[in-house]
């Protein structure tokens, strides 16, 4: 199993490094305030009665997304998932099952997800740049497609559509296929995906941003909005104003800074 030490976060799919517990307790569910200011939440876990309705579809604990989390130690953006689906859930619509979808990312929370990051498969971890995106049963009213004859809502991204896209980095990313019990107050099986996305896979993007992940079907979405500051601008702090031979020498350590930490991510995966 591919690990990565990293700050105080381990990417194994174990989540008490994130102050996440499984003692039956609402509690459980609140991370530790220790992984520092940039800690967003999303945490839904409300579903209980088996095949019950969930938001905006149907389908019982398997298609239950419960909580989602992320934080940023300026290197990387951290994120854990829990859910009640199997990785291994295999997509087949006509015998009305659905596998995950993949992490969603719309830089300026303006409905347009620039990024995927690949969650299962051959390529799982891959971010891709301006994909295409397949998407669920429901039309944006939270009516099935089949029965309104609408378009699927385009703010429920499922997976990566398969060859779309522009390959700009590696996540260490985990989604463990062994359930783990106990989490929270309502009993079921739990699901966690684990991911550390190197921050200069986002390149020119800052500010604001919509993680989003739900399954092929689209029953249950969640989703967080954070922000990011432009990558390296906290390291380049200076109250004078360089001359043009620093700045040309600034340029050439960045360029190396970027070349080293490209080297280490790839070593990271091997
Ligand atoms: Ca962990
Ligand atoms: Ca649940
Ligand atoms: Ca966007």
């Amino acid at each position: 199993m591919p690990a990565a030490q990293a700050t105080s976060i381990t990417v194994d799919g174990n989540l008490s490094d994130w102050g996440l517990h499984t003692n039956g307790n609402i509690n459980d569910w609140t991370a530790s305030t220790s992984l520092g200011a940039t800690l967003k939440s999303a945490i839904d876990d409300v579903y209980i009665s088996p095949n019950g309705y969930l938001n905006p579809g149907y389908g019982g604990q398997a298609y239950d997304a419960e909580a989602l989390y992320s934080f940023s130690d300026g290197t990387n953006l951290y994120v854990a998932l829990v859910t009640g689906l199997n990785p291994k859930t295999p997509t087949n619509p006509r015998q009305n099952t659905y596998g995950p979808g993949d992490l969603a990312i719309d830089f300026g929370n303006n409905g347009s997800f620039e990024f995927g990051i690949q969650t299962t498969g051959s390529d799982k971890g891959n971010i891709y740049q301006n994909v295409s995106w397949g998407l669920g049963l429901w039309d944006v009213n939270g009516r099935e497609t089949r029965l309104s004859g609408l378009a699927a809502d385009p703010n429920l991204p499922t997976s990566i559509i398969d060859g779309t896209g522009n390959l700009v980095g590696a996540a260490i990313l985990e989604y463990n296929n062994n359930a783990i019990q106990n989490m929270g107050i309502y009993s079921g099986n739990h699901y966690v995906l684990e991911a550390a996305i190197p921050l200069l896979a986002f390149s020119g993007f800052s500010g604001e941003f919509v993680l989003q992940w739900t399954m092929n079907c689209a029953n249950d979405a969640i989703k967080l909005i954070s922000s990011l500051p432009e990558f390296g601008s906290t390291t380049h702090n200076s109250t004078s104003i360089p001359e043009p031979a620093t700045l040309a020498l600034i340029a050439l350590g960045m360029l190396g800074l970027t070349a080293s930490q490209r080297k280490r991510a790839t070593a990271l995966l091997t």
